[in-house]
Order: C-alpha cells, then sequence, then structure tokens
C-alpha cells in the first residue's frame, strides 16, 4: 500500500452535523412557498437515502403522488440553499469532534486536502469559513461538489473527480463518510473509507470501512486500519 498522501472529505455528516440545518430550510421553504408539506426526522432519514436536494424533493413528490415541476423544484432548491447558508453563517454549525484536529494535523504533515460531496456548492462556500474559519476554503486544494458531477454518490464520480483534480491515485489517498452512500461512491473510487457515523446514519451498515469509528478523535492517517 502506498503511503497517504491526501484526505478527501464528504461534507454533510462528516465535517459537521448539517442534516437538521438541511431539514429546516426544506420545511422553511415549503411552508413558504404554499406546500404543506412538513419533513420530520424519521421521514428525513428515510429520504436521505437520495441524495441531493432537488433529487430528493423530486423523490418526495412521487412518494405522494404530487407534481412539482422543474422550475419548481430548481426555485424551492436555490431558496433552500439560501436560508442553509444564512444559518450555517450565523454560526448555527460546528465541525464533528475531531475533524479540525485532523485537518490541521493532516495540513502540518504536509498531507493534501481535499472535498467530495453531492451537496451544492454554495452550502460547502457557507460552511467552510463558518465553521474553519476565514481560510477554512483554502484548507481544501480540490473542492468537488454536487454541481461537477453527472451522477452523485453513491455513484463514484465525486471521488474521482477529486483524485483527477489532486492528481493521485485511490490507493494515496484515505476518504472520510457518514453515510452508506457515501461509503459505496468512495469504495467505487477505489479508495480505503474511514466512516464516523453520523445522527442519520447510525443505523446504516458500513462493509467494506476500514474503519468505523464514533468520530473522527484522535483518528491517525497514518494507521488507517484498526489493529489487529
Ligand atoms: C449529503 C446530501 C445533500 C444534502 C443537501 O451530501 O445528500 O444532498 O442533504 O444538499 P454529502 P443539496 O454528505 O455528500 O455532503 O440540497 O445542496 O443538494
Ligand atoms: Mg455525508
Amino acid at each position: 500500500m502506498s503511503p497517504i498522501r491526501a484526505l478527501i472529505f464528504d461534507v454533510d455528516g462528516t465535517l459537521a452535523e448539517t442534516e437538521e440545518i438541511h431539514r429546516a430550510a426544506f420545511n422553511h421553504v415549503f411552508a413558504a412557498d404554499g406546500l404543506d408539506w412538513r419533513w420530520d426526522v424519521d421521514l428525513y432519514r428515510d429520504l436521505l437515502r437520495v441524495t441531493g436536494g432537488k433529487e430528493r424533493m423530486r423523490r418526495y413528490a412521487d412518494m405522494i403522488g404530487a407534481n412539482l415541476d422543474d422550475a419548481r423544484v430548481a426555485r424551492l432548491h436555490a431558496a433552500k440553499n439560501r436560508v442553509y447558508g444564512e444559518t450555517v453563517a450565523a454560526g448555527a454549525c460546528a465541525l464533528r469532534p475531531g475533524v479540525a484536529g485532523l485537518v490541521r494535523s493532516a495540513r502540518a504533515r504536509g498531507l493534501r486536502l481535499a472535498i467530495a460531496t453531492t451537496t451544492s456548492r454554495a452550502n460547502v462556500d457557507a460552511l467552510l469559513p463558518a465553521t474553519f474559519g476565514a481560510d477554512g476554503p483554502a484548507l481544501f486544494e480540490a473542492i468537488v461538489c454536487g454541481e461537477d458531477v453527472v451522477a452523485k454518490k453513491p455513484a463514484p464520480d465525486a471521488y474521482l473527480l477529486a483524485l483527477d483534480r489532486l492528481g493521485l491515485p485511490a490507493d494515496a489517498c484515505l476518504a472520510f463518510e457518514d453515510s452508506r452512500n457515501g461509503l459505496q461512491s468512495a469504495l467505487a473510487a477505489g479508495l480505503s473509507v474511514v466512516v464516523a457515523p453520523s445522527l442519520y446514519t447510525a443505523h446504516e451498515r458500513f462493509d467494506g470501512a476500514a474503519r468505523v469509528l464514533t468520530d473522527l478523535r484522535g483518528f491517525d492517517p497514518a494507521s488507517p486500519r484498526a489493529p489487529d
């Protein structure tokens, strides 16, 4: 196995517990747009099997037999992301335990950092400075978002594009994920994957992960696999 040269992070649920903020923002814009939709925690857990906010709304409309045209999906999604961005910028979200330490220590050791997410770029642009500080975006040399790929997770596209932008083979990188969809995406791109399940993914199965951890506190990228 090659030495690890880069760490590639998922965003939602991995860097921070953002999904409750997404859910609240969805519910806010549904009400503001005159829809009587309300996604509670149990329903949202189920809907999170569909990655991407637009795709999630379309799936829900299909589930309940509602007609939601593309223009309305786009409008609701943009409004949801605005509410999400404002909420995150106001300081509503912190990094998960261990993330700041891992990112800073990796940088200090010369490891390169990237992001592979299916969320929208606007959401990443809001989250990184609000959580890491003003230099947050500059910490990551490649940031692949939902708009950058044809197929969202669990397809490998986001990770393959991140590897391409880093110019590194999969066996020189480690992926960090919180969900089964994300794990499958990273595995399909040939990566070793460390999973720290989040609020919405604790019930999922993570077959194939190199490690499944409560959180990233104390994680050493030089020893990604659990001792035998
Ligand atoms: C998680 C997702 C995203 C967010 C919302 O992405 O599935 O869809 O819930 O994002 P990841 P958008 O864990 O890969 O970061 O509404 O911007 O699509
Ligand atoms: Mg995630």
